[in-house]
């Protein structure tokens, strides 16, 4: 009887052992590792994990994480936390890739189970974070310069940053465009390795060559995978001064020395540049006898504005006189504009009608008249300031004019 029970026992302990072995949970997966391969930084990939239970006893999950040095860059979008999973039926676990920096990443996904023998159960991640550079400009892609006066030149800068997350590499600044010619890039060192988020700065500067819009591109050749080349749009109007005279010549005529005659020349400025007359100058023998009274340089006077100079002329000689007035000013096809000024020096000629005054005798007590005549031979007035009596006997004659001064008609 004891050996019975004994036998009963056996068996009744033999038997639960052989349950407690058959009746087990077997976690798997389906892939047991995955590889996200190459995803931009900013980018997501997801891969799904098939997990069942091989076993014959309910699988119990008691958590699902994500583990190791890069965890981070990996997320449970689905699927996760704790479950139990009876034999046959698939729980589908997806995971995303989420690089936020560049290179490699890896990590596990892991899972606390009731399985005897793989617990925690591991899924080892991987992947790799690709990184661009990424060129930009601080502030709008253009270069708008000024209006500039030709001759003159206008620069200006622009900012270029890496916003991408490796180094960018310019490997070429030039210019191209319809007016290349005008624009001049004047610093902006080659090449250049901007690492994330440096900057660089590019001047360039305009100098036109002649009036209107001027337009051309500052094109920068990168390793910017979507912009290469990036274009800066280059733009500016060239703008000049035109002097213009109603007239380059004058002719004073006939002046007679000790008097002057004026002239006044109407000078406008019909370009679309302020005009600017700095200086100016008499040329030749009888520059001299020429001066400017009103008008003269410096001025400047903006397109469409007028500037009347007057010139007088004051003859000290006789004869025919000449100079040229020449102005200095910015506009760029006549820096020297020339006015030729002529005119005629007169002096007024004296001849009285006799030579002598023959009084005669005469009684002491009474006066004696004698008259004569003057007569101006010159072409310009006679003008009479005085008349004098001189001698040892001047005080015996006295001279009787018409009121002085008086002028005398050719
Ligand atoms: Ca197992
Ligand atoms: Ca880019
Ligand atoms: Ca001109």
């Amino acid at each position: 009887m004891r050996f019975i029970v004994a036998c009963i026992c056996l068996l009744i302990v033999g038997s639960s052992h052989a349950l407690a072995q058959d009746d087990a949970p077997d976690i798997a997966a389906t892939p047991e590792a995955f590889d996200y391969d190459s995803v931009s930084v900013g980018n997501i990939r997801e891969h799904g994990f098939a997990v069942t239970n091989e076993g014959t006893a309910q699988l119990v999950v008691f958590s699902t994480e994500i583990q190791g040095a890069d965890a981070d860059q990996f997320q449970i979008r689905s699927g996760g936390g704790a479950f139990l999973l009876n034999p046959g039926p698939v729980r589908l676990v997806s995971v995303r890739f989420v690089p936020t920096r560049v290179g490699p990443q890896s990590a596990v996904l892991r899972l606390e189970t009731n399985d005897p023998d793989e617990n925690p159960f591991e899924i080892n991640l991987s992947g790799i974070g690709l990184g661009f550079p990424d060129i930009a400009t601080v502030g709008p892609r253009i270069l708008a310069f000024n209006t500039v006066s030709l001759g003159s030149t206008d620069t200006l800068a622009i900012v270029i940053v890496n916003q991408g997350l490796v180094d960018l590499a310019i490997s070429k600044k030039e210019l191209t465009g319809p007016d290349v010619d005008q624009f001049e890039i004047t610093d902006g060192a080659m090449p250049v390795s901007l690492a994330p988020q440096e900057r660089d700065t590019i001047t360039v500067s305009f100098t036109p060559s002649s009036n209107g819009e001027k337009n051309a591109l500052l094109r920068l050749t990168s390793n910017d995978p979507d912009e290469n080349p990036l274009d800066i749009v280059l733009s500016g109007s060239g703008i000049s001064a035109d002097i213009v005279a109603d007239s380059t010549s004058h002719d004073f005529g006939e002046v007679a020395v000790g008097a002057s005659a004026v002239h006044t020349f109407l000078i406008s400025n019909q370009g679309s540049a302020d005009l600017l007359v700095d200086s100016l100058v008499f040329l030749g023998a009888d520059a001299e006898a020429f001066q400017v009274t009103r008008g003269g340089a410096p001025f400047s006077r903006r397109p469409g504005q007028t500037q009347q100079l007057t010139v007088q002329y004051t003859p000290t000689t006789e004869g025919v006189q000449q100079a040229v007035l020449r102005l200095f000013s910015n506009d760029p096809d006549e820096p020297e504009l020339d006015f030729t000024l002529r005119a005629t020096g007169l002096t007024p000629s004296i001849v009285a009608s006799v030579a002598s005054l023959d009084f005669g005798e005469s009684l002491v007590t009474l006066d004696s008249t004698r008259t004569f005549i003057l007569i101006n031979t010159g072409r310009v007035d006679l003008r009479m300031l005085g008349v004098l009596v001189t001698g040892g006997d001047s005080t015996q004659f006295v001279a009787e004019s018409p009121r002085l001064p008086f002028s005398l008609a050719p």
